[in-house]
């Protein structure tokens, strides 16, 4: 039998869960109506797809555990990021920048940290721009400011962060044979999809900007 307390943390944590789930649709209401604006006025889609996900609880568990942090929804709410996920795939680098500046400009959303993986990537090749962003959502008790994680990539940043994703999960690279050379070539591969990514928005600059907002 499940004790009182036992199921009393677990209400609370369902709770919690549902407060991301609202956040999420919340910045994707945002990100929607955005391309359905930019699909009316320009017949084109500056978003090609949006996933979101909660962050698992064991994996909520683990990130306390490695920032020292006890279980509690205060310090789940209050110490870690991420655990509302939202990721943005556009066609064009410069969609990245458009769709981050209209979202930050938004009187109801506060930026409180980028990392910019496009300018700045990662060693091994990872490219991204990340957001975190808190963004108040309305409940019966009142307003509750509520943070959420915004990726925003490229359709060709989204096959190789997703490709290296599955790869890495799979097995622990570190301890494969030959994984400095697994490394290098992932990297490799980061790197001509990257001057893809640049080739196609030349292309687009030469047929002429068709988004300009200002
Ligand atoms: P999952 O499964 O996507 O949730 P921080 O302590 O927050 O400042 P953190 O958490 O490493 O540092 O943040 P960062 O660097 O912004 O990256 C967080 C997320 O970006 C990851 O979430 C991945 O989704 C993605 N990411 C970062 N680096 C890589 C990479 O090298 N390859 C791929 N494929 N994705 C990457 P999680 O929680 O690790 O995973």
């Amino acid at each position: 039998e499940i004790g009182i307390e036992m199921q009393e943390n677990i209400r609370a944590f369902s709770n919690l869960m549902m407060m991301y789930e609202c956040a999420i649709r919340e910045v994707k209401t945002k990100l929607e109506v955005l391309d359905a604006e930019f699909s009316v006025r320009y017949k084109r889609n500056p978003i090609s797809s949006i996933q979101s996900r909660v962050k698992k609880p064991v994996s909520i568990y683990k990130k306390l555990k490695k920032y020292g942090l006890e279980i509690s929804e205060e310090n789940i709410l209050n110490g870690l990021h991420d655990v509302a996920g939202v990721r943005v795939v556009c066609p064009f680098i410069d969609d990245i920048y458009m769709v981050a500046a209209l979202l930050a400009k938004q009187d109801d959303i506060t930026v409180l940290k980028v990392k910019d993986y496009i300018k700045n990537p990662k060693e091994n090749g990872y490219r991204s721009y990340h957001m975190i962003v808190e963004i108040p959502v309305f409940f019966s008790k009142g307003k509750t400011p509520m943070k959420v994680e915004i990726q925003i990539r490229t359709i060709a940043m989204d096959f190789w962060a997703s490709l290296e994703h599955q790869l890495r999960y799979k097995k622990d690279i570190e301890k494969v044979e030959g994984h400095v050379e697994i490394s290098r070539r992932l990297l490799a591969c980061a790197e001509t999809i990257s001057d893809t990514d640049r080739q196609m928005q030349e292309i687009k600059q030469m047929i002429g900007d068709f988004n300009d907002l200002s």
